[in-house]
């Protein structure tokens, strides 16, 4: 699997993907398509053919969505995988690190057309305007952009947003200390424009990479390769000297200058709201753009829980590497990591542990807390015992509700790690100072020995009722159960 093509031969396979053939526009209605769509969890995502004024191209919304399935595909797993199955195994591919391989620009799919200096026209894309305050239409959401340290000459992919403001020039928005910012800093004091490409339609994998903070000094391509197990294919520009991915649907190239700027935003966020409101931003001047025949530009719809592509995206990527920090930390009896796509993706972690010592419980709400892959925006940090799957929700409540003490079991860790995009934090001066709050719903463990027992069924009768459950008038299969009473005698 090489192409957003691949994957999405293979979502089209497990019945997600609906190909919407009636004309939509761009303005606010494909956005509100894929909002209304997207209350559905797990619903599908959308590849809109019939794009109002964009004949010949096509706009897929939400990639991944709220679907688990569509994320295994994307990270070469088969799809219906438990949730903190899945996040175990992005976990162990996050270990692994394959360098690109560079082809032949001439038999790079994305090469087919071709359109330098005057002829550069990015308004032929389908690019939507997404929320009634938007400040434009955003043709770079679920894209990547890339960006070369000068001196190490260390490829970035990172995801930032990118609104049209002209015929040949996007605007480019990033966060302080983001890499993508860092990389044209070294270029400007070099006295050189920074050169940045911009990848629109893409293997969702490179879309997951680029939204996620990997170390600075590694190439985000490294670890793509790393998670599909084989080399991403990559060609180098003639005309930025960048390493773009060959199987792309839509690429475009140019220089960004420390003087020019433009107004950018607002933009309506991943949290769900609209973010700053706007303001002079560097722009990339393009040079030129390259697309498949018929390309696909991909789409990013930032809202409320489900419609938000960033919920499993985010949760997923950010649950593996909080238990890959505390893996390589040492903490021992970590049963699984879950980042709850309702909480805008970031804003909870959970944790299960098998208890094994005193303090074992503090100590890992703590480090999950404040680890590298934990600490951004989130909020509040569970830790449950094994016997509590951190994924489902219910579970985590019902521990909260029934072995939690308040008074003794919640700790606040203030002026924390947080973003200027958090809402709450007010005035807006204060940000990105916020605070956490971590829980421990485990059972203490001084009294683990005598602590009440869990009423839990007998597996030999729970086999028995599964078995009879269409003769008992029931409907469906008797719902799996993972924890059963442990006395030999039931
Ligand atoms: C759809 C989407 C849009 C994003 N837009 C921005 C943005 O405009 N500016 C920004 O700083 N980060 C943005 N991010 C977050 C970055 O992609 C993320 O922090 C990533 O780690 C940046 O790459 P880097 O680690 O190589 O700097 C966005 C993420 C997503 C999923
Ligand atoms: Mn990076």
């Amino acid at each position: 699997m090489k192409s957003l093509n691949d994957w999405l031969k293979k979502v089209e396979e497990i019945g997600e993907l609906v190909r919407v053939k009636a004309e939509v526009d761009p303005v606010l209605e494909m956005s509100t398509v894929t909002y209304l769509n997207g209350k559905e969890v797990g619903g599908p995502t959308l590849l809109f053919e019939n794009v109002k004024g964009h004949p010949g191209h096509k706009c897929l919304f939400n990639p991944f969505g709220s679907s688990l399935n569509r994320f295994a595909l994307a990270i070469r797993e088969e799809p219906n995988k438990k949730p903190i199955e899945l996040v175990n195994i992005l976990k162990g591919k996050m270990n692994k690190k394959i360098a690109p391989k560079e082809i032949d620009a001439a038999k790079a799919p994305v090469n087919q057309n071709i359109d330098i200096g005057d002829a550069v026209d990015v308004t032929i894309f389908p690019a939507p305007h997404m929320w009634p305050h938007d400040g434009g239409k955003y043709i770079g959401t679920a894209d990547s952009v890339i960006t070369m340290d000068p001196n190490t000459g260390r490829v970035n992919l990172g995801t930032y947003r990118q609104m049209i403001e002209g015929t040949q020039q996007v605007g480019y928005y990033s966060s302080p200390g983001k890499d993508t910012l860092l990389d044209r800093e070294l270029w400007w004091a070099k006295g050189k424009p920074a050169p940045v490409a911009a990848v629109y339609g893409n293997d969702p994998l490179m879309f997951m990479v680029s939204a996620t903070s990997f170390p600075k000094d590694v190439s985000e391509y490294e670890y793509a390769g790393g998670i599909a197990g084989e080399p991403i294919e990559v060609f180098k520009s003639d005309i930025t000297g960048l390493l773009l991915p060959a199987n792309a649907e839509i690429i475009i190239e140019g220089f960004c200058y420390p003087d020019k700027n433009a107004e950018e935003g607002p933009f309506g966020e991943f949290q769900g709201y609209y973010g700053r409101p706007g303001g002079p931003t560097p722009y990339i001047e393009i040079k030129a753009i390259r697309y498949r025949n018929n390309p696909v530009l991909t789409s990013a719809l930032m809202a409320d829980w489900p419609s938000n592509e960033c919920g499993v995206m985010w949760g997923m990527a950010k649950a593996a590497k909080v238990w890959q920090d505390l893996d390589l930390m040492g903490v021992p009896g970590i049963k699984g990591v879950w980042s709850p796509p309702e909480a805008a993706g970031w804003g909870w972690t959970v944790v299960s542990i098998e208890q094994r010592y005193a303090g074992h419980a503090a100590q890992v709400g703590a480090l999950a807390a404040q680890c590298m892959g934990g600490a951004y925006f989130s909020k509040y940090i569970v830790v449950v015992d094994e016997d509590i799957d951190p994924s489902n929700l219910s579970d985590v409540i019902w521990a909260m509700a029934t072995r939690s003490r308040p008074a003794q079991s919640i700790d606040i860790l203030r002026e924390t790690w947080s973003t200027y995009l958090d809402p709450s934090l007010n005035p807006a001066e204060i940000r990105p100072w916020g605070s956490k709050i971590i829980i421990n719903a485990c059972k203490e463990f001084k009294y683990i020995n005598s602590w009440s027992k869990r009423t839990r069924l007998s597996k030999p009768v729970y086999k028995k009722v599964a078995a009879r459950w269409t003769e008992l008038g029931l409907k469906g299969q008797a719902p799996e159960i993972e924890v059963f009473e442990e006395d030999d005698k039931y």
